[in-house]
């Protein structure tokens, strides 16, 4: 049996913007991604606790936002990547200190697998979560939400329980009760769109899913999707907690304003996308050998091309270029729309390394 903690920060964006200015702790606070239409167009990339009772939500329009909040004093600031890539970095570091395996997922999440230093003990998870939460705590000045439980996805479903500041068990002779409550969306990867087919049959709470045998699942998905639907709606997940560091690659996804498979309307997300992760490219001072493009579609399976480059390089206009052209290649023999578009560089080096060795030469 493992025990396994997926971490979560909370409102991660705007909570890095109320460390560094803790007037914003009292007032509604909005991160936006302003396009380059000027004015308000733009979209919501997260919002903190206070402005989420007024109804804003990550991926809104601006406008929307501003409308929600126009009697009450907030702040709409513009996002500022490489501010929370550093204070990521850190959140980083102090949970590896806390896994036997370390799995990074994203800027503001990661998995941990606790299952030596705990000796498969949850008391003893549930404390070492505490521990954690604590440090990051005094060293951050940030909250974020814990789910413990014996494999990911569990864990991964326990962490959204209760947010902010939470931390959630489920010991393994729970699992059927805790997830038999929760909606059929609360699955990760189970959207709006699939939410609703289960509603017309209603289905509304993973309880009422397991009602669904799989041949009948299988008939509505296909294999793949429905296995895994057959198989998260019972708590079963046995994917392991892999190594990975946030060090390896650089990315940037983002949900697109609608689903498309439009070459122009993509190209233009993925113009944003790439000067978004050059900011971060130049302020680590590194350069790439690789770059990747990710589609997760609207059935949301997923999506790659990627391509090595010649030589290493840190320059926006090599990734632009090599971006449309994976693009290109991604779309000539594509069905489904895609919902979500995402860059990524690898093979990253040191710019001043790079320069240096090049100038022997
Ligand atoms: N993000 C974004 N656009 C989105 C969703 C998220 O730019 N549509 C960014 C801003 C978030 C960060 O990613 O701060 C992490 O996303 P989460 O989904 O974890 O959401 P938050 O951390 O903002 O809030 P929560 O407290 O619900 O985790
Ligand atoms: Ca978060
Ligand atoms: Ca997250």
């Amino acid at each position: 049996m493992r025990i396994i903690f997926h971490i979560d920060f909370d409102y991660f964006f705007a909570q890095c913007e109320e460390i560094r200015n803790q007037t914003l702790k009292t007032k509604p606070v909005c991160v936006c991604i302003f396009s380059d239409r000027g004015g308000d167009s733009g979209a919501i990339a997260t919002a903190n606790y206070i402005a989420r009772r007024y109804g804003v939500k990550s991926g809104m329009p601006i406008k929307f936002a501003k409308a929600r909040l126009k009697d009450v004093e907030s702040a709409f600031l513009p996002a500022d990547f490489p501010y929370y890539s550093e204070i990521s970095q850190k959140a980083m570091e102090i949970m590896k200190n806390h896994a036997d395996i370390f799995e990074y997922v994203g800027k503001d999440e990661a998995y941990l697998d606790v299952t030596k230093r705990t000796e498969g003990k949850f008391s003893n998870a549930t404390h070492l979560a505490q521990q954690l939460k604590n440090q990051i705590r005094a060293e951050l000045k940030m909250t974020c939400t814990v789910g413990i439980s014996g494999n990911k996805l569990v864990s991964k479903i326990a962490s959204g329980f209760k947010k902010p500041d939470g931390l959630t068990v489920v010991e393994p002779e729970n699992v059927e009760t805790f997830l038999g409550e929760l909606k059929v969306g609360d699955i990760p990867g189970i959207g709006k769109v699939t939410e609703e087919k289960f509603a017309e049959m209603n289905l509304k709470t993973i309880a009422d899913l397991r009602k669904l045998d799989i041949f009948t699942l299988n008939k509505m998905f296909g294999r793949k999707i429905s296995s895994y639907m057959y198989n998260a709606a019972r708590g079963i997940d046995d994917d392991p907690v892999a190594e990975r560091a946030d060090t390896i690659q650089y990315s940037r996804i983002i949900t697109l304003k609608q689903d498309s498979k439009d070459f122009e309307f993509l190209s233009d997300a993925i113009d944003e996308i790439c000067s978004d992760l050059h900011q971060t490219i130049l302020k680590h001072k590194k350069m790439f050998k690789a770059v990747g493009i990710q589609f997760v579609q609207s059935d949301l399976t997923n999506k790659t091309k990627s391509k090595t480059l010649r030589n290493p390089t840190s320059s926006l206009d090599e990734l632009k270029k090599a971006s449309i052209i994976l693009l290109q290649e991604a779309l000539a023999d594509q069905t489904n729309d895609v919902r979500r578009l995402g860059v990524k560089v690898s093979e990253l080096s040191d710019m001043e390394g790079q320069s240096s060795i090049t100038n022997f030469f």
